[in-house]
């Protein structure tokens, strides 16, 4: 294993599968530490590619998503940590991956169940080719005030209680991540706190070991003591014990092999790490607790006295004059989240968006109020789902079936309307769904299928002042504006549109009320009176009978008729029809496989 400092203020990771709080609380850690340069250079995120946008303090960032880890690497060359929370059915594989990357120098990985054997061939390779693992099972490792391996040391608040975010003089190896937040508590609270804290993780074959760990410490000046946290089971304490014996240690070591307990019970305990499990006496913590005091290490009688044993080793140093008193400051404090701010009631934040029709947040999705489980039960159809969506409220019975006809009636007029035609003309063209659809229901307007609303509007406007229909065509006519839900390209008095006549025959056996259409009636037999080809349309039929629906149903007040008329709603019911034939243009079109589509040339007139 390499000797020396792991880790800098300016290391950075390339951290593998993407795990937004780890990362952020990396990026949190960087910022209290006072680090220009996020300690995450990239992320890898296999098969995907972009930007992920974090928060570096109070300031967004963009971090660069690779889908390989040789892309990552290559893209980043100083990045030499690998941080890898991969699950444990891949993280050897992408682990050894990353090693054998020459800019990879140390990998850390927090899978736990990663199997023995390819644990084992990681160790093989990183030794070989003088790098270090930290982990498997791990929750990895911190320099403080410089680097830290995703979620180690918890929260911000416990960094700050334990002063990690600058350096001390106490190099810490454990083999249990959740214990090593307690022990950067214990230390904090006796020493000037840590220099550097690495869990080894608890496995039986750990990438490194503690004695790896201390060996290291001894070769960094600024590291003037060490704690060890051991655990029963596995032999790694030895290889502790031997370096001492053999004087390759001399800063002061403060150990304590937990797992004393395990005494107690009848039979063999398997405690939490698959390594926690004394094979036998020399594996127990009694015994290695024992070798390590033989060898000169501190080592208290119980768990309890650790604390004091290690305030005892820090004072002594201090009192030789070993220890320099540490520069302390006040970290920076991390902004706060919006979602825990306001969850917590410090802030209130201004909504962007008002919506009033639907809502998603709660068990399941409600239009106007009314669950989706409700609309099913009680067998509603499409018109109710539109009288819920478009106008906020319940319509009896005939009104959503109107709507229903109005939906049948308009879904398709054939292949020659100009919706139909830019369709098919642009699903030949070999665009997709969408782009043939919205090109037929671009031409929807004020000659196509569009007149709706504006037959409304000039039929109520005329029939509530009292005009004759006489008096309103012509008034019209002076205006130079032809009277909208008049007139077709087909349709003539003797040729009558055979839905107009549906829809009316309906309004009249179903309608309260049928006062606007009979007067849309009265302008036809007007304009029939001047030209064969001036019928009442479908626009105007619906648009008619959709103010005798507004007013006749007493859903509505005559400020909500205004306003449905002067926004315009009604247009919508053509849209929403003619989009299912459009679409049935646009199959019909790929099914038939026809070609591009060109017009003929004698079909032009070529004038100048
Ligand atoms: N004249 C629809 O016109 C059309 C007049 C009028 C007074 C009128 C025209 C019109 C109002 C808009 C409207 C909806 C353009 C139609 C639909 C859906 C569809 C379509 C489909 C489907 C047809 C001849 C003479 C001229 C004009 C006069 C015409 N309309 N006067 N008020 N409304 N209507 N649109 O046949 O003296 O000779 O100069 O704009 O309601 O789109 O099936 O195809 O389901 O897909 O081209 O049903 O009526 O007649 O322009 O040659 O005019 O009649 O001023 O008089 P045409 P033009 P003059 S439903």
């Amino acid at each position: 294993m390499a000797t020396g400092q792991l880790f800098s203020k300016t290391t950075q990771a390339l951290f593998y599968n993407y795990k937004q709080l780890p990362i952020q609380r990396m990026l949190d850690f960087d910022f209290l530490c006072g680090r220009e340069t996020p300690s995450v250079a990239g992320i890898i995120n296999p098969g995907a590619e972009g930007f992920q946008k974090l928060f570096f303090g109070q300031e967004e960032i963009a971090i660069p998503v690779h889908s390989t880890i040789e892309a990552a690497c290559a893209a980043h060359p100083t990045a030499d940590v690998f941080i890898n929370f991969a699950s444990f059915r891949s993280a050897a594989a992408s682990s050894m991956a990353a090693l054998k990357q020459p800019t990879i120098r140390v990998a850390a990985i927090i899978a736990e169940g990663v199997p023995e054997s390819d644990t084992k061939q990681l160790i093989a390779f990183a030794r070989a080719n003088n790098k270090v693992v930290i982990g498997p099972a791990t929750v990895g490792g911190i320099q403080a005030g410089a680097f830290k391996i995703g979620d180690t040391a918890g929260t911000i608040d416990n960094i700050i209680q334990c002063k990690l975010y600058r350096p001390g003089s106490v190099g810490f190896v454990s083999k249990s991540g959740g214990m090593s937040n307690e022990m950067y508590n214990t230390v904090a609270r006796v020493t000037d706190g840590i220099y550097e804290g690495i869990a080894i993780g608890g496995d039986v074959f750990p990438g490194s070991t503690l004695s790896d760990h201390v060996l290291r410490f001894n070769n960094i000046p600024q590291v003037k003591m060490m704690v060890v946290l051991g655990e029963l089971g596995g032999q790694d304490e030895y290889s502790l014990v031997e370096a001492l014996k053999q004087g390759k240690i001399n800063k002061p070591v403060v150990a304590w092999v937990s797992g004393t307990c395990a005494r107690l019970f009848k039979s063999e305990v398997q405690f939490g790490h698959a390594g926690a499990k004394s094979g036998g006496e020399m594996e127990s913590a009694q015994a290695k607790n024992q070798a390590l005091r033989e060898a000169g290490a501190a080592v208290p009688d119980s768990y309890e006295a650790f604390e004091d044993a290690i305030k005892q080793t820090y004072d002594k140093l201090v009192e030789e004059g070993k220890i320099t008193a540490v520069k302390e400051f006040t970290p920076p404090p991390i902004p706060e989240d919006l979602n825990t701010a306001i969850k917590s009631g410090k802030v209130r934040a201004p909504t962007h968006i008002i919506s009033t029709i639907s809502d998603d947040r709660g068990e399941e999705p409600c239009y106007a109020g009314v669950p989706m489980s409700s609309i099913i039960e009680r067998g509603l159809d499409v018109g109710d789902v539109i009288s819920l969506l478009w106008f906020k409220r319940s319509l009896p019975r005939y009104c959503t079936q109107f709507i229903e006809i109005c939906i049948m009636l308009c879904a398709d007029h054939g292949p020659c309307v100009s919706g139909a035609h830019n369709t098919i003309v642009t699903a030949r063209a070999g665009k997709d769904l969408v782009s043939s659809l919205v090109s037929g229901l671009l031409t929807i307007g004020p000659r196509f299928g569009g007149a709706i609303d504006d037959a409304a509007r000039y039929f109520k406007d005329a029939y509530d002042r009292n005009l004759t229909a006489y008096e309103f065509v012509e008034s019209m006519k002076k205006k130079g504006i032809r009277v909208p839900g008049i007139g077709h390209r087909i349709k003539r008095g003797d040729n009558r549109d055979k839905r107009v006549e549906l829809l009316q025959e309906f309004a009249r056996t179903h309608f309260p009320s049928v006062k606007y259409m009979e007067y849309a009636v009265q302008v036809e037999t007007y304009t029939l009176s001047k030209a064969n080809n001036l019928v009442l349309n479908v626009d105007g039929a619906i648009g008619s009978l959709f103010l005798d629906l507004l007013s006749g149903s007493g859903m509505f007040s005559k400020q909500e008729i205004d306003e449905i008329v002067e926004i315009g709603y009604l247009n919508g019911l053509f849209v929403l029809a003619r989009s299912i034939g459009l679409i049935g243009h646009t199959f019909d079109q790929k099914r038939l496989k026809q070609p591009l589509y060109r017009h003929p040339w004698e079909d032009v007139l070529y004038t100048k």
